[in-house]
């Protein structure tokens, strides 16, 4: 039977993780304003609101992470200036993320990219070496690219999360379908690895959120693994609060 490596980042069974590598992934302009464009801002709300783990590119990591919550180093990453078929790429190795201080790894796949072979790939082997040192891969999996349709189809979803179980990842990170009954179906097909909600751009109200976060609790998920739905908020501090609830229930 597989060691449930994410167990350093669950509370009860769930999680929540706070996600803030959208500097490179969007850029400042698009998602920063003058608070949260410091990381210094983002490593208090990790800690303060109770995240049980926190997700920085390595060189954000280097500078800010001061160990109040566990690290996740994302491993790969692209900025929002190339078009065409979508590919990231390693630019941190799990050896250096260890050093870090990381207690997992991140990595994203774009699912149906023609670029995906060089993905899976590399996921491969990042996964192999973090198993090695004994932390969890956890996979963003977003189906994207000319050849995906509707990325939040229950059947592009479940996709996500099966590919995810397949290539060996401990938890995958995946969109939301919608409704708990659609989103159940990517959870069994996860078999086991650990399924989190990816946020996507700020709600327009917190409760519409949360009825995201209900739904995915509803249908067996994990928790949600979440960025600027969190440090966009007036209030990022109440909103966890509230998040928390949802997840934990208390
Ligand atoms: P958000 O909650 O802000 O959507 O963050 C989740 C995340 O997966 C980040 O880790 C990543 O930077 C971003 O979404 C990627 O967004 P996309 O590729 O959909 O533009």
């Amino acid at each position: 039977m597989k060691r449930d490596l994410m167990e350093k980042f669950l509370t009860g069974g769930k999680s929540m993780l706070l996600a803030y590598d959208q500097g490179l992934e969007h850029g400042p302009s698009s998602d920063f304003n003058e608070k949260n464009v410091d990381p210094a801002y983002i490593m208090d709300i990790a800690a303060k609101g109770g995240f049980n783990g926190v997700v920085f590119q390595k060189g954000v990591a280097e500078r800010f992470y001061d160990g109040r919550v566990p690290l996740i180093v994302k491993l790969n990453g692209k900025s929002s200036l190339p078009k065409g078929e979508p590919v990231s790429r390693q630019v941190c190795s799990v050896e250096h993320a260890v050093a870090l201080g990381a207690k997992g790894v991140g990595y994203t796949i774009y699912l149906g990219s023609e670029h995906e072979p060089r993905m899976f790939r590399e996921f491969g082997k990042i996964q192999e070496e973090a198993h090695e040192k004994g932390i969890p891969a956890i996979a963003w999996v977003y189906p994207r690219g000319a050849a995906v349709q509707n990325d939040t189809s229950k059947e592009t979803v479940a996709y996500a999360a099966r590919a995810g179980l397949e290539l060996g990842a401990d938890a995958v990170k995946i969109k939301y379908t919608g409704d708990p009954a659609s989103f159940s179906w990517a959870v069994k097909a996860a078999a086991g690895a650990r399924v989190f909600m990816s946020g996507g751009p700020k709600a327009p109200t917190d409760d519409d959120f949360l009825r995201q976060v209900e739904g995915v609790i509803q249908a067996g998920g994990t928790g949600l693994a979440v960025g600027r739905n969190v440090w966009q908020n007036q209030d990022p501090l109440a909103m966890a609060g509230k998040l928390r609830k949802v997840i934990f229930g208390r």
